[in-house]
């Protein structure tokens, strides 16, 4: 299995990492560590040093409650990054919702939109499709501001993967490559901590559908339901979280603490006898 985004096709024989560069004052975990410009970019270096697959730069908070930001500030934000880290020889993917952002950061070197809209605001697909990047389809029910309050869902299972499968479709109808699509479940994104069990529990029907899963357990609340740690005590308790959704089918993860994710994946993925990871 690859995925193609923009020059790249990464192969997915084993799960990758993405690494998390949150340019914002207010991320869960992360907010306010990496505001300027500078440090930024240096995390994002230093991401890539301990084996980032792809790095994911996003210059808005999604956390529950979070304030929208404006394109303003959100391009503000982003985009030095974005140029500063292109060419640096992995892919740059680009956290937001925003397509006029989309577009600017793939004109400025990202290769991969990820939208945790799910690809459905105007002219985005079509953006995919033009510039050949690679796309994340995400699953959310509601908006950041609210959707922690009351996420209800009759099968939460069946309607994640059905809204995944109707996304991919409309991405391939307007003409996405489907080599160019990713999925993810959305955990935390209007579920509560039961509806994100039942998801993790049945990744392997999501991974079904044929595309790359990724996975954002990265310091989550729901391991900090289990651990009682607070987000950035929650480093083993995402380690764990990666390894069950890798077990689990998802090929992307999503994480903040890349060496401690890539060595207990590379432990992982040799002793269950598979090809040592480099
Ligand atoms: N989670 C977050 C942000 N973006 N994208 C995808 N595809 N999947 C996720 O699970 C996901 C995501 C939230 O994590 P983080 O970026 O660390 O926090 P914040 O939104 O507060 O910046």
């Amino acid at each position: 299995m690859f995925l193609r985004c923009g020059t790249f096709a990464l192969s997915l024989e084993r799960p990758l990492v993405m690494g998390v560069v949150n340019v914002t004052p207010d991320s869960f975990s992360d907010g306010g560590r990496h505001l300027s410009r500078e440090s930024a970019i240096a995390h994002a270096r230093s991401l890539i040093e301990e084996g980032a697959d792809i790095l994911d730069i996003g210059g808005e908070s999604t956390r529950p409650g979070a304030a929208a930001v404006s394109l303003i500030e959100e391009r503000r934000r982003v985009l030095p990054v974005v140029e500063a880290l292109a060419g640096c020889g992995v892919p740059i993917s680009v956290d937001t919702r925003k397509p006029e952002l989309m577009r600017e950061a793939i004109a400025a070197g990202a290769s991969l939109v990820n939208d945790i809209g799910g690809a459905e605001a105007p002219g985005v697909l079509e953006l995919i499709k033009e510039t050949g990047a690679g796309v994340c389809l995400m699953h959310k029910q509601g908006e950041p501001q609210t959707m922690q309050q009351n996420p209800q869902y009759a099968d939460v299972v069946a309607e994640v993967r059905a809204y995944l499968a109707a996304r991919i479709g409309a991405a391939v109808a307007a003409g996405v490559a489907r080599e160019s699509i990713a999925i993810d479940p959305g955990f935390g994104f209007g579920k509560t901590y039961e509806h994100n069990l039942a998801l993790l529990k049945h990744l392997p029907s999501i991974a079904a559908l044929g595309v790359p899963v990724l996975a954002g357990l990265s310091r989550k609340a729901m391991l900090g339901r289990i651990t009682g740690r607070e987000p950035q005590a929650r480093v083993y308790a995402s380690v764990a979280a990666a390894l069950f959704a890798a077990e689990q089918g998802a090929r992307i993860l999503r994480v903040h603490d890349v060496t401690a994710t890539r060595d207990a994946l590379a432990v992982w993925w040799t002793l269950s006898g598979r090809m040592p990871i480099s």
